[in-house]
Parts: C-alpha cells; structure tokens; sequence
C-alpha cells in the first residue's frame, strides 16, 4: 500500500499574515494607522477597513491622515473618526498603510516609534519583522482582507466589507488594470457571495461628480496635448480657483490622457504651488512608471505612480518626457 499524507506547506506570504495576525492578537499597546498623503480609494478604504476590524477586535486604534478624504470617498464608515493630526505622545505603534515609506505620510513621528508596513508597492522600506508587503496583491485590501480572515472571520462586518471592496475596486480601476490578477476576482466573488452591495458601492464611488468638476474637467480636455507617446493635461491652480474645486476631486482626470490611442502614458500635472506640480502617471504596460516617480522622489506602481516636482511648466514637462523614455522596457 502506497500512503501519501497531503502536506499543506505555508506559503511565504501566508506566514507573512500569520505573523503579524498572531503579533496584533497578543498586542495591547495603542495602536496608530496611517496611510499616505493624496489618499485614494485603496489608502482610505484600507485605513478604515483596518481600523474598523481592530476596534472590533478589542484594540485601541486610531486612524490618521495628514490631507482631507476626497469627496468620492466621504461615503465610507466611520471616515469622520480619522484624525489630521498624529498625536505621536499618544501612540505605541504606527501601522504603515499602502505606503512605501512613513515620510510619504505627510507626519512626524519620534524615531522610536516602531512601524508595521502593510503594502503592494514593489519599492520601499522594510520597517519590522512583521511587515507584510506583498507586490502581487491587487490591493492593500486585498492583504487585509486576508488578514481578517485570519485573525476571525466573524468580526468582519459589512461596513468593513465596503472599505475594503472600495479599496480593491478603486486599485484595480474597477477590475480593468493590470494588477487585477486572480486574486482581485477571489476577493470580489469572496465579497459579493457574502451579501455585499457592490452596485451601490460603485455608484457611491462614480456617480457623486459635482457638475463643476465636470465643467473643469471639459476645460482641461481642451488643452490635452501628446509629445513622445505621453498624453499630458495640466490643470493651474487659477483654474481650481475658479472653479472652486479642491485638487483632489481632479483625482480621476488622468484616465483621458491615458485613453488616447497613440498615447503610452497619460499624464496629469496639477499646480499645488507656485513651480510645484503634483504629477498622476498611467501606463499601458510599456513603461516602468514606479521608476519614473522614483526619480523624482515619488513612487508607486508599473503602470501606475505618482511624484510631486518642482519646477516651471515646462521644464517639468520636458524632465518628465526624458525620464520618461530612460524607463521604457
Ligand atoms: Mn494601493
């Protein structure tokens, strides 16, 4: 008799999860979550989602971001709880989320303060024995709704549900981008089986546009130009002025550049300052856009990053280009 016992062998990033899962569950320490500067749907929805299952599971938690949650994503539980200032006296722990690196957070924090990191970024710092950056998750959502699988499945409610298929669908650009890999569809059929509303998700997401940002957005697109393979459209700080439209309702703007036939990358450029530009990259897989963003102290993703650069118009178009082309595959 030939016997076989099937070994089930832990994966790497399942021993990740079980680390850090079994370090927070003996954890009694107040706990700070943070996610970084121009959040987006992955970094709101995963911060909440995070800090909505902790509570739950008897922790003392607080969420933190230094710049206000767009309006797209004012909808989500809980999003009045997050605080703009990090009260580090108050703190025994920072857990990093989405982030490459803490200064990436827009806070000050005393050296000694330890740091979990919990991200999908390819690039950036390992801050613990416990950080769980895992570059092929779709979204840090994904990994945290892993985690809370882990940690107890009952605890996982439905408004932690919807944080984090916000953040998934958002990362993902409704399931259309690259990094929509399997995983994506699992976490999805996991969350949709269990009675989550995704059609109400979405249209909270997509359809509360203000009609000025539409009436800006039409302004934009009539002077969207490509040079070199990249689309590009600038937006002025006058013209947010005018419109009286804060930046970070613009976030989406930089899928019409990306949407132009000839174009390999799109580009939108806004104006946070005078000679200083908060740069939104998107590619179709031509470009290694983490890099580009890196070069200018930024980072994020292949296909998508972003960078904050100094400089006029110009020049910063033209330093953009250059690296630009460097980083072709
Ligand atoms: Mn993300």
């Amino acid at each position: 008799m030939n016997f076989q016992r099937t070994v089930k062998l832990e994966t790497p990033m399942h021993k990740k999860v079980r680390n850090l899962q079994e370090f927070l569950k003996s954890y009694s320490g107040k706990i700070g979550l943070v996610s970084h500067i121009n959040p987006d749907g992955d970094a709101v929805g995963s911060l909440l989602g995070l800090y909505l299952f902790l509570k739950k599971a008897g922790k003392r938690v607080t969420p933190y971001l230094a710049e206000k949650v767009p309006h797209y994503l004012d909808f989500l539980p809980d999003v009045d709880k997050i605080q703009s200032k990090l009260d580090a006296t108050d703190i025994d722990l920072i857990i990093l989320i989405d982030a490459t690196e803490f200064s990436r957070t827009g806070f000050n924090a005393p050296q000694t303060t330890p740091i979990i990191r919990i991200d999908h970024h390819i690039s950036g710092r390992t801050y613990s024995k416990y950080d769980v950056v895992i570059p092929g998750a779709p979204s840090t959502a994904s990994i945290l709704l892993k985690f809370a699988r882990k940690y107890d499945e009952t605890l996982i409610s439905t408004d932690i549900k919807k944080c984090l298929y916000t953040g998934l669908l958002t990362d993902t650009v409704s399931f259309r981008h690259s990094n929509s890999f399997p995983w994506a569809f699992k976490d999805a059929y996991y969350l949709v089986s269990t009675n989550l509303d995704v059609t109400d998700i979405a249209s909270l997401v997509y359809e509360r546009k203000k009609i000025k940002t539409l009436q800006l957005l039409a302004r934009v697109l009539s002077t969207i130009f490509i040079r070199d393979q990249v689309a590009i459209i600038t937006i002025g700080k006058e013209l947010l002025l005018e419109y009286n439209i804060d930046r970070s309702e613009t976030e989406g703007f930089v899928s019409y550049p990306l949407s132009v036939d000839e174009a390999i990358v799109g580009v939108s450029i806004v104006e946070i300052e005078e000679d200083r530009w908060r740069t939104s990259l998107r590619g179709k897989n031509k470009v290694n856009l983490a890099k580009v963003a890196e070069t200018f102290g930024g980072g994020g993703h292949f296909n998508a990053a972003g960078c904050t650069i100094n400089g006029k118009l110009d020049e910063v178009i033209d330093s953009l280009i250059r690296t630009i082309k460097i980083h072709k595959v």
